[in-house]
């Protein structure tokens, strides 16, 4: 069979982790409007027909802030070795500048195809998308650039074939019925961040992070951290309104997810700058 791994390369908020998810077939990542929500290296892997394309999701390209974000791009440098081919992400609705030439330098150095996705073409009109598909071809030397729409999955299923085809032949690394390499406690937790993420704005997402303290049968019992009484406030909400849109916003994926009804206890923790403690970061798998 034909089986490798392809990084996910790209500026944050692109929309690298959408479209591994479309590549994937389902939800393997989580997504928001906000940069650094991805914080952690995933595999999605996409089976098929006598292959299997593992995607390394990635943090985007940043520079580092705190041992956080020092640890996302010490993640996406080890990310790159050993992989078959780079998938390159554009967003199509923005201007192609010095922070996607800055990580076309990398990632065209490093000696294996490069395949250049121009994501969120939807609603675009034709122009415009010629116009950014020059600029991107400027780039450097690719193998290959993909109109594609994350979003309504257009351009998707050519953008698979093309990087099925730059995989060498090889064993099938995962089971067939895995789309992931996240354990189940770490997706339910990832769920639970995601849901937090998008309902928060400004500074409040970057200071969240969620663990699974119990998986059980029936009930499923997570904590949501952040660094501050303030922000604990505002995930706690007026009267817990807030805690508790995150839980019903995030438990029927939870649900899908183990294949069962469960009750989700969520707690909101004060956690002071967990971002720079080591030992929490690396109890994350951060
Ligand atoms: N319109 C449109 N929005 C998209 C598309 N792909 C991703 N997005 C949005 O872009 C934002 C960032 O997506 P995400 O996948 O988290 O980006 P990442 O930071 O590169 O992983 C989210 O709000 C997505 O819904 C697309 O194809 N079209
Ligand atoms: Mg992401």
């Amino acid at each position: 069979m034909k089986s490798g791994f392809v990084a996910v390369a790209g500026r944050p908020n692109v929309g690298k982790s959408t479209l591994v998810n479309a590549l994937c077939g389902g939800k393997v990542a989580i997504v928001s409007d906000k940069p650094q929500t991805t914080r952690r290296r995933i595999f999605g892997i996409a089976n098929g027909d006598g292959h299997q394309l593992v995607l390394a999701d990635l943090p985007g390209f940043q520079r580092p802030r705190d041992p956080l974000t020092e640890h996302m791009q010490r993640t996406v440098d080890a990310s790159f070795e050993d992989v078959d081919a780079v998938l390159f992400v554009l967003d199509a609705r923005d201007r192609i500048g010095a922070g996607d030439r800055f990580i076309a330098q990398r990632v065209f150095s490093l000696g294996v195809p490069v395949v250049i996705a121009l994501n969120k073409v939807d609603r675009l009109k034709p122009g415009h998308i010629a116009t950014q598909i020059t600029t991107a071809s400027r780039l450097d030397d690719f193998h290959a650039l993909h109109p594609v729409s994350a979003k309504t999955g257009d351009g998707v299923a050519e953008l698979r074939r093309e990087l099925v085809q730059l995989l060498p032949e090889g064993p099938q690394y995962y089971p067939p019925e895995q789309r992931t390499d996240l354990s189940v406690e770490e997706q339910v937790a990832e769920l639970v961040r995601e849901k937090a993420i998008q309902l928060t704005r400004e500074e409040v997402p970057h200071a969240i992070t969620a663990e699974v303290e119990e998986l059980e049968e029936k009930v499923v019992r997570a904590s949501v951290y952040v660094e501050t009484d303030s922000q604990k406030q505002i995930l706690v909400g007026k009267g817990g309104a807030m805690v508790r849109e995150i839980g019903v916003r995030a438990r029927p994926e939870i649900e899908a997810l183990l294949g069962r009804h469960v009750f989700l206890d969520l707690q909101v923790k004060v956690r002071p700058k967990w971002r720079r403690d080591e030992r929490m970061l690396e109890r994350l798998g951060l």
